[in-house]
């Protein structure tokens, strides 16, 4: 996959994505990340890419024509252009994995108090990653692309990875433990010592639903876990 970036700050994007798996991914081409800077697609003699808001008011704005500039420099028929803003639909894992099969995808970051809303209608799509409000779409562009990647085939090694994990098939996924058995007095639940695959199956199973209830009940199988008998409330 082929996705760009044009943003003020690419050191933003481009050093988190340098380590680690989605690292790698670019080593070996998975992902083809690069970079457009507006400041780039200036004209004048400061490069400026923002000025104050019309009607007043604090901070600056984006100016729409480097960003167009920019934009215009990379997007081909099959771009799917994303406007990062916390205006936008809120990103989750059934988009991710819509993300996952398009061929090219363009992030346009706002920084500042935001963007000339006038570059708005050159997106396919304007995209939040939650209700909070960043300094510019600069990390929520890391969290999509970071998560996308991860969905490309041949990324992850085990290709299950991607199958039973938190949020497919709207469950958060059962807790994880490794060695040693006994940690500071807390052991590792029984039934996954056992070595029986369909008892750990349904254990996990369980603890799914379970804390899917308790954590996110807002989830699509949120409402499905089997309420703990009353009075043993668990911890
Ligand atoms: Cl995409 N941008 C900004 N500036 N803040 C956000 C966001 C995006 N998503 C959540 N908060």
């Amino acid at each position: 996959m082929r996705v760009d970036a044009v943003t003020l700050f690419p050191a933003m994007i481009d050093s988190p994505l340098s380590e680690s798996i989605v690292g790698r991914a670019r080593e070996e081409g998975f992902l083809e990340l690069g970079f457009l800077n507006p400041r780039d697609f200036t004209e004048d003699r400061h490069r400026t890419v923002d000025d104050k808001p019309y009607g007043g008011g604090t901070g600056m704005v984006m100016m729409a024509e480097p960003v167009y500039r920019a934009l215009k420099k990379v997007r081909k028929k099959n771009s799917f252009v994303i406007l990062l803003t916390p205006k936008g639909r809120r990103f989750d894992q059934p988009l991710a994995l819509e993300l996952a099969k398009k061929k090219h995808l363009i992030f346009i970051c706002g920084h500042y108090e935001g963007i000339d809303e006038r570059v708005t209608p050159l997106a396919d799509m304007e995209l939040s990653i939650g209700d909070y409000v960043l300094t510019g779409g600069e990390p929520a562009a890391v969290a999509v692309i970071d998560a996308v990647t991860r969905l490309i085939p041949g990324v992850l090694k085990k290709e299950d990875a991607t199958v039973n994990e938190t949020f497919t098939g709207g469950l958060l996924e059962a807790p994880h433990y490794t060695r040693p058995g006994v940690w500071r007095g807390e052991k590792v639940p029984e039934a996954l010592l056992s070595g029986n695959h369909k008892l750990i199956a349904e254990w996990r199973s369980t603890q799914a639903r379970e804390l899917t209830g308790k954590a996110r009940p807002d989830l699509p199988a949120g409402g499905q876990a089997k309420k703990p008998a009353r009075g043993k409330k668990k911890i």
